[in-house]
């Protein structure tokens, strides 16, 4: 895990200005109607759980399976009040949710009403390739397509996004996500917060022109300073003095947070992309990068009712208000929940038999971002892995000149970070992660192993702008 100074350090090279300010400080903006700049003026949307629109028998699966349909369509929402947004939605919902359980398939019947190409990606889900979402099977305008998701892996929160060829950026800055949450009987047996106190809560940032519509530059994440939590800009939640957990996705293009609530209170993190962490890790700070889902559980019992604990993000660009979102504490509330002292251990996927290196950076000559020095190719396959062997990969972020942050997201499997920098990781990072950001200058080990569904498969960076750049490889996974 990096420290805040590094991190900090590293964000300033890359535009990203520490912008935390003073306790207490009011910040211009702060009005009762909200608007871009507005603070805690709108409550926090629960996002609304899908559900499934036929459930089926067998299909060879004994506990049957849940069908829904998915029509990504541009709808207008009501982002702020007094104003309308054109966004892109599934069922013209913000950040839906579909609820799974291991061992209950869930089949997805998409429709795309889009006027652009759209291909849906569980990001996190172990699928077939033919339901990767590959840009090979991205769906025209007018036209539809099945997704199977087998949800034979770990209780995890995942999410869905677009993966076409090229509008994937646009379309999921203007919308295209959902959260996929995947339970099993050893996440559900644990005594975490449940119910209503465990909530999805989806960070990301946009930039909204004056009469409410989003802006949507490719190069333009440096002006997107308007934080919507679940599509809400800064909102507040009322809660119970008791715990909650709350499930944390960056849905940005490309905004980190590191955040910090109230003047450093302490943050239980239990979960990361792949699911619940060995062991529940103390956490004053928590960095969430694009596409990562970090878990947290909140202790609100500490607080007397009345009180007012803000989340803030210390990386903010110059002249952003810190703040994402304030929580309220309103009432008390009984509390049978708590936090075990371990909670699930990785599973032991072997010692790596084969290694490989992936070296990312920028090409100020192109203007491409490279992994290996190749810019991405659809008809060029760059790694072949084996099912059931280990592998070593070591990724190397040489951009030290730019100083640009990437990522390294797998499609197909989780992985086990080894080290950083020749240093183990961290507890918040000792789980099963699908996406790790590679700072300048340092490198990240971790092994992998395909376990099944052969075939194509990408690899890639996550930051949208880099791999709207090129910086994404294939990946033929075989038998
Ligand atoms: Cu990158």
């Amino acid at each position: 895990m990096l420290t805040r100074r590094q991190l900090i350090k590293a964000g300033a090279a890359t535009g990203l200005i520490a912008a935390a300010a003073p306790a207490g400080v009011a910040l211009a903006g702060t009005t009762a109607a909200a608007g871009p700049a507005s603070l805690f003026a709108v409550p926090l949307r629960i996002p609304k759980v899908l559900r499934p629109t036929s459930r089926g028998r067998g299909g060879g699966s004994r506990a049957g399976y849940d069908v829904y349909q998915l029509t990504t369509r541009e709808v207008e929402k009501t982002i702020f009040a007094g104003t309308r947004t054109k966004m892109r939605l599934f069922n013209g919902e913000l950040m839906p949710v579909i609820r799974a359980t291991r061992g209950r398939p869930v089949v997805i019947e998409q429709v795309n009403a889009l006027d652009v190409p759209f291909s849906m990606h569980l990001h996190g889900g172990h699928v077939p390739a033919s339901s990767d979402g590959h840009p090979n099977h991205q769906v025209s305008p007018g036209g539809k397509r099945v997704f199977y998701y087998p949800n034979d892996q770990r209780a995890s929160t995942m999410w869905m996004h677009d993966h076409s060829h090229d509008a994937h950026a646009e379309n999921i800055y203007r919308g295209l996500a959902a959260s996929y949450i995947l339970t099993d009987d050893f996440e559900a047996g644990l005594p975490l917060p449940k119910g209503r106190y465990d909530v999805p809560l989806h960070l990301r940032d946009a930039q909204f022109a004056e009469d409410g519509s989003l802006v949507y530059e490719p190069d333009g994440f440096m002006t997107r300073s308007t934080i919507l939590v679940n599509g809400a800009p800064r909102p507040y939640f009322e809660v119970a003095a008791r715990k909650y957990r709350f499930r944390l996705a960056n849905t940005s293009n490309e905004r980190a947070f590191l955040l910090q609530l109230g003047q450093g209170d302490e943050m239980t993190h239990i979960a990361s992309d792949g699911g619940l962490l060995p062991a529940p890790a103390s956490a004053r700070v928590l960095e969430i990068w694009p596409a990562e889902r970090q878990e947290i559980v909140i202790d609100f019992s500490r607080y007397p009712v009345g009180s007012k604990v803000v989340l803030r993000n210390l990386i903010g660009f110059a002249g952003e208000a810190p703040e994402v979102m304030r929580f309220d504490v309103v009432r008390t509330a009984a509390d049978p929940s708590r936090v075990p002292a371990t909670l699930r251990a990785n599973p032991d996927i072997g010692t790596p038999t084969v290694e490989r290196s992936f070296v990312m950076n920028f090409d100020p000559a192109t203007g491409h971002h490279l992994i290996n020095g190749q810019h991405f190719d659809i008809n060029r396959v760059d790694l072949r892995p084996k099912l059931g062997v280990t592998e070593l990969w070591t990724v190397e972020n040489t951009d030290v000149r730019f100083g640009i942050p990437h990522s390294m997201h797998t499609h197909l499997e989780h992985f086990q970070v080894v080290e950083r920098d020749g240093v183990a990781p961290a507890p918040g990072e000792a789980g099963l992660k699908d996406t790790v950001t590679v700072m300048p200058g340092k490198t990240v080990k971790f092994k992998i192993k395909f376990t099944d569904h052969a075939g194509l498969f990408m690899f890639h960076c996550h930051l949208m702008g880099h791999l709207n750049m090129g910086m994404m490889g294939q990946m033929a996974v075989e038998n």
